[in-house]
């Protein structure tokens, strides 16, 4: 992949980098996208199954299809990357991972500094008392009830129509405005306030980057786009870095 000389100068005078990131860079480990041809919207709309309100009609079912997606994360690894995105955390004095995903490979993957503004498929706690559940048993369909107050257990992950975890947004509006260089990777920007932050970092002076295969809703307003698959355009991107002298 051939890089602009202006983005690895950016790059290489950086201090604060920051990154939006979103399915399609877990895509390549084999978790399953939203909105791509074969995605996880192509069967159920977001309506039917990400939100309170289908959880509270049909527990058992919006349960067993978070038991479903846990199933699959727990096949697969962390992919090219998502190791790229972990190593960049070394390279500049402040890195920001900021993640819509709600999986674990960014960590998994070895990154520290990540932001979750969507939550964690990993934890679920209780709606009557706020009671996080511990160890669960994936392969039950039917959905837990809470060991403390017999409440539905529902998962930590921010349904459509509700607010994002305050302070998770908080720093990721922060990191956007501070950042140098802003990355926008394997995401279409279609949801938010998460998709404000690339066009919240470009307007207030970053250089932004987005890494999709393809346009965006928000590719028009980025300085460039990097066409082709995430893992194989950071894992190039990380080693130009270093040779720039990072
Ligand atoms: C809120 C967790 C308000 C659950 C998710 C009308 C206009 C604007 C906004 C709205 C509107 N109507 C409603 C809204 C608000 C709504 C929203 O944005 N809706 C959109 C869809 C129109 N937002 C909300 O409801 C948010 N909350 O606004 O609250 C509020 C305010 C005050 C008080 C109370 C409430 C909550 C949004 C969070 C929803 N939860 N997930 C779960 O996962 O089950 S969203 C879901 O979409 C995931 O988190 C996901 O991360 C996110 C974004 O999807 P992407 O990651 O971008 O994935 P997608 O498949 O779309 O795209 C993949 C991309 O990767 C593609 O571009 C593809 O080309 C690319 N790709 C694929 N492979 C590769 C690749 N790129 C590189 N390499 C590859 N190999
Ligand atoms: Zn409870």
């Amino acid at each position: 992949m051939e890089f602009s000389d202006k983005l690895i100068e950016k790059l290489s005078k950086a201090k604060n980098v920051a990154v939006l990131k979103g399915a399609g860079v877990s895509a390549e480990s084999g978790v399953p996208t939203f909105r791509d041809p074969g995605g996880i919207w192509e069967k159920f709309r977001p309506e039917e199954l990400a939100n309170f309100e289908a959880f509270m009609r049909d527990p058992d079912f919006v349960w067993s299809w978070y038991q479903h997606r846990r199933e699959i994360m727990r096949d697969v690894t962390p992919n090219a990357g998502h190791y790229a995105l972990a190593e960049m955390e070394n390279l500049f004095e402040n890195f920001d991972l900021i993640t819509q995903n709600i999986d674990n490979l960014h960590f998994r993957a070895g990154s520290r500094n990540v932001t979750e503004l969507h939550g964690n498929i990993e934890r679920n706690f209780c709606i009557k008392c706020r009671h996080f559940a511990g160890e669960i048993d994936i392969t039950e369909k039917k959905v837990l009830k809470c060991e403390k107050c017999g409440g539905l257990v529902r998962p930590d992950v921010v349904w459509f129509g509700e607010m994002l975890p305050m302070e998770a947004l908080r720093h990721a509006e922060e990191a956007a405005a501070n950042a140098d260089v802003f990355f926008s990777i394997g995401t279409s920007a279609e949801v938010y306030p998460a998709a404000m932050l690339p066009v919240i970092a470009k307007r207030a002076g970053a250089y932004s980057v987005e890494i999709n295969l393809n346009r965006t809703a928000i590719s028009y307003e980025l300085d460039e786009t990097l066409t082709g698959k995430s893992g194989q355009i950071l894992s190039e991107l990380v080693n130009k870095i270093k040779e720039a002298g990072k």
